[in-house]
């Protein structure tokens, strides 16, 4: 039995055709199910159904073989016991520092709002300023609104999420797609159906690619 562990949501929509190319069709649908552990149209293939920040988690404690998680999550859950073999180019967005209009914050000693508290200390680390990281849950961009924080780390995709807030996006971190990550040991013990299923993945990913330039 391989188990594959993925989050509801965007990632589990754009990475379902990518699995169907490999035969993995999950026979219950997450929107309208309490079930966590999904069967697919493979006997051989089960999916957990898990919120995004606990897929590394799975897959390096070995409770799943493999997993589907975002970039931005894989940096700041940090150097793990993984490997990371393929970037499915799905789920794509940049990890961005953002604040209000026309906001200046230069040379201030600002407070910074996120949920990727280690890869923001480590950012403003790197460029030499100090900051004092606030650790959010979500809705980051309400933050700068009310005078919590100065500026935000948080997901763009379109902007119009900081736009609709009154917030511009300021400086990359990083850009973000999803990656495939495998389990140490189940690249041993299940070599032969992990590696031919990165293989196949492999496949429609780089033909995807072709398709879309
Ligand atoms: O929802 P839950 O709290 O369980 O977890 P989650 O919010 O981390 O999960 P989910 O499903 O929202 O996101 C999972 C992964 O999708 C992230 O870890 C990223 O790798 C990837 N991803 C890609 C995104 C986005 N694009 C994205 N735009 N995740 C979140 N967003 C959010 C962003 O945080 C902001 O609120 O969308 C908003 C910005 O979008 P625009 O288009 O308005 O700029
Ligand atoms: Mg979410």
């Amino acid at each position: 039995m391989l188990t594959i562990a993925i989050s509801k949501g965007r990632i589990y929509e754009e990475a379902m055709p990518l699995l169907a190319v490999a035969d993995i069709i999950p026979t219950v649908d997450p929107e309208k199910s309490r079930k966590l552990i999904l069967p697919t149209s493979r006997d051989d293939v089960q999916l957990l159904v898990i919120r995004a920040a606990d897929v590394p988690t799975y897959v390096e404690y070995g409770a799943a073989d493999l997993g589907i998680a975002g970039k931005d999550v894989l940096v700041e859950y940090g150097a793990a016991d993984l490997y990371e073999p393929l970037d499915l180019g799905i789920a794509k967005c940049r990890l961005m520092t953002a604040a209000r209009v026309g906001d200046n914050l230069a040379g201030k000693r600002m407070r910074v709002a996120t949920k990727y508290v280690k890869t923001a200390q480590r950012y403003f680390a790197n460029k030499g300023m100090q900051v004092e990281v606030i650790k959010l849950y979500g809705s980051m961009e309400l933050a700068p609104l009310v005078g919590l924080a100065d500026c935000i780390v948080d997901l763009v995709d379109t902007g119009n999420t900081l736009r609709a807030n009154g917030m511009e996006p300021r400086d990359l971190i990083m850009n973000v797609s999803s990656r495939l990550i495998v389990n140490k040991a189940a690249m041993k013990m299940k070599h032969q159906a992990v590696s031919e299923f990165i293989r196949q993945l492999r496949l429609i990913v780089s033909s995807a690619v072709i398709e879309t330039g």
